[in-house]
Order: structure tokens, then sequence, then C-alpha cells
């Protein structure tokens, strides 16, 4: 399907950092986020708190999920989010899912399914992790996952365990 310019899409996006004040790295993702040309802010979820994913030996994460309204098309999205991350002081190791300040994800874009090289939607493994499950829900709670299933049957085959939703 073609994005003509007028066409405006849902996506979701998932924003996780362990390193140099989470929290902060967070909030401040969400300002950028909603100040890209062509994005709306519509819903931002609490943060969650989790032990990382992958290797132990490195800080808990800062979880959250913000959904947004755009008109760019997801490739450029997915530039503009890696833009944001690299101003947050991001460095790509060799090491996988190694400690980041800041991590951007595109988990959904609208109902498409994409699988281009750089980009796939819905995010690997968004059905097995509570860390982008649980906040996701809190602000889509009606939302089907393309190709995946109604986020309440997603979130009943995986435990909360250690998530913790920050105040
Ligand atoms: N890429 C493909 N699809 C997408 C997409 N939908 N959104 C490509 C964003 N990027 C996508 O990403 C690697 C490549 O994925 C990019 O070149 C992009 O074109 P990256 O951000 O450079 O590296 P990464 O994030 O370390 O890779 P990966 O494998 O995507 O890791 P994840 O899945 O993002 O997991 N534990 C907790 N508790 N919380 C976390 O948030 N995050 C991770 C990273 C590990 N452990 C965690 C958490
Ligand atoms: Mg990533």
């Amino acid at each position: 399907m073609n994005n003509s310019a007028a066409e405006r899409v849902v996506a979701y996006i998932g924003l996780g950092s362990n390193l140099a004040n989470p929290v902060e790295q967070i909030q401040a993702a969400r300002t950028a986020i909603s100040q890209i040309a062509g994005v709306s802010e519509l819903a931002f979820s609490s943060l969650y708190q989790s032990s990382p994913m992958g290797p132990q030996d490195q800080p808990d994460y800062v979880n959250a999920v913000i959904s947004i309204e755009t008109e760019l098309p997801p490739i450029d999205l997915l530039r503009c989010l890696q833009g944001i991350e690299n101003a947050q002081g991001r460095v790509r190791k060799a090491e996988r899912w190694g400690a980041r300040t800041l991590d951007l994800d595109v988990l959904i874009y609208g109902d498409q399914l994409i699988k281009l090289p750089d980009l796939i939607v819905p995010h690997t493994g968004l059905a097995e992790r509570a860390f982008v499950l649980y906040p996701l829900y809190e602000i889509a709670p009606q939302l089907t996952v393309p190709g995946k299933g109604h986020i309440a049957d997603l979130l009943k085959q995986c435990p909360m365990n250690e998530l913790k939703r920050l105040d």
C-alpha cells in the first residue's frame, strides 16, 4: 500500500533505557518523539522497571510505550527514532542485548506486516516480552497485534514476573 502524504497511521513505539538516568532518558525521548515533524502523541504509558533480558551483568531497564499518529512511512519513522537514539548517546556495541542509554523500537505500524532488511513489524519478540506487553496493554487494551492476536490474549500467556510499574 502506498503512503500518501495525507494518510495518518497509528503506530506504537517501545522505549527502553538502562544507562545514564533511565527515567530521564525515557522522558527526553518522549518529548523528542512528539516533536518529530509529522508525528503527534496519542498516549504514553506508565514507566516500568524490569531485570535485563539477555546478559545479566547490566543494570535494570526502564521501559514504556508511546502511541502516535503519523504520516511518516515506517522506514522514515525508524530513521527518525535512530536519530533520537544517537542524540541521546546510544553507542552500538558488538554484544547482543547489551546496556544502552536509549532503545526505540517500532512495535506496531497500523495493521501492516513489514519484513524489510532493516525493519520487521510487529517487532520481533513483542508477544513474549512482559516489558512491552504490559505498557502496551495499559494504553491500548482493545488492540489487535497484526499477525499475533488480541493484546489481552497475549498478556494471558506472558506472566508479569518481576516487572514493576513505577509510580
Ligand atoms: N530493526 C528491525 N526491526 C526493527 C523495529 N521494528 N524497530 C533493526 C527498531 N529496529 C528494528 O537494532 C538492531 C537493528 O534492528 C537495527 O539496525 C534496525 O534496523 P538496534 O537498536 O541497533 O540494536 P538492539 O536494540 O540491541 O537489537 P535488537 O535485537 O532489536 O534488541 P531488542 O529486541 O530491541 O532488545 N531487557 C529489558 N528488561 N528491557 C529492554 O528494553 N531491550 C533489549 C534490546 C534487551 N534486553 C532488554 C531490553
Ligand atoms: Mg532495538
